[in-house]
């Protein structure tokens, strides 16, 4: 298994406000913040405030795509989890995981490659794994763990991809939208071209509870009306602290619409991509397009690079999901100004 970039230490707060206030991109990073704590907090009638969200970690991480670990026998081993982090500016939520993150580790591997996956259930309810990578009995490879319990299984990755894990066990709208997805990379046998930079950025919606620390609002969920909808499992954390890339080199982005409702219409702001490749097999290649078109599960790779030294925002174009907090900034190294579109 390769491991996921590693948990950002918490950034300064110094400079928290006035970023997200000096980059006001896309969506508005004011009207992202006032459109997300106005919503949610407000279930009491009471004058008090009663529910005030407890402290807990941002559920940030690096968007740094792992490298392809060169064996033919792939170990990919989760622990399923819970836990309380915040994924937007106040928003405390209590989520399931796999390996203890959200989204869970990308995992990378090969055409050829076996893998050898492994779940250890440490909550106290059913979960399961399914990857859309395999060609398996779901029957039997799926099923569902019972709390304390471990299961393995192994699969031949066949076909080249950006795939979705997931927990499959019922209902499976509620273990989805309360975190555990992740992306699973499938390169071609004989390995992807190498490119200057990879980024790997998982689409999902939150159904945030008006009670803080707790799981997803069932209501809201049904309803498909998310509150959050996130790259990388905290809103808008990459227009907080962009992601660096230079002028003119190759940026390959792995994208995938985890959901468990929103699509993505992933677009880069300022540049067209050089290629992409439909779920992320190169078999399927597109050349000059603007926007991915993602439903849910689905996959893709998008290369693309920058002509000028600037500031690029990369959203969902779906314009309401990308206020809710899925949109975020390349920033080259020489980069000046602030970005105001
Ligand atoms: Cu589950």
């Amino acid at each position: 298994m390769n491991s996921p970039g590693e948990p950002r230490k918490p950034r300064r707060v110094r400079t928290g406000v006035a970023v997200l206030g000096s980059l006001a991109v896309a969506a508005g990073a004011l009207t992202l913040g006032v459109g997300l704590s106005g919503c949610g907090d407000s279930a009491s009638a009471s004058a008090e405030p009663t529910t005030t969200a407890p402290a807990a970690p941002k559920n940030t991480m690096s968007a740094d795509a792992p490298a392809y670990k060169d064996t033919r026998v792939q170990k990919v081993h989760f622990d399923m989890t819970e836990k309380v982090v915040e994924i937007a500016p106040g928003k405390v939520v209590k989520l399931w995981t796999f390996g203890d993150q959200v989204p869970g580790p990308v995992v990378r591997v090969r055409v050829g490659d076996t893998v050898q996956a492994s779940i250890t259930n440490k909550t106290s309810m059913p979960h399961s794994i399914d990857f859309h990578a395999a060609r398996i009995a779901p029957n039997k490879a799926f099923r569902d763990v019972a709390p304390g319990q471990s299961w393995s299984f192994s699969f031949v990755a066949t076909s080249p991809g950006v795939f979705m894990y997931h927990c499959g066990t019922a209902p499976v709208v509620h273990h989805i939208a309360n975190g555990m997805y992740g992306m699973i990379i499938v390169e071609p046998k004989e390995g992807l071209p190498p490119v200057d930079r990879e980024v790997a950025l998982v689409q999902s919606d939150f159904y945030v509870s008006d009670t803080p620390g707790t799981t997803v609002d069932d209501a809201k969920l049904m309803n498909d009306a998310p509150t959050v909808v996130a790259f990388n499992g905290y809103a808008a954390q990459y227009k907080a602290d962009p992601i660096m890339i230079k002028r003119g080199e190759q940026v390959r982005a792995f994208i995938l619409a985890a959901g468990p409702n929103t699509w993505s219409a992933f677009h880069v702001v300022g540049t067209i991509f050089d290629r992409a490749w439909t779920d992320g097999n190169p078999a399927n290649e597109v050349v000059g397009n603007q926007t991915l078109n993602l439903s849910a599960s689905q996959g893709s790779i998008a290369e693309f690079h920058v002509d000028q030294e600037g500031i690029y925002p990369f959203v969902t174009h779906d314009f309401t999901n990308a206020t809710k907090g899925a949109v975020g900034l390349f920033k080259t190294k020489a980069a000046s100004g602030t970005m105001s579109h």
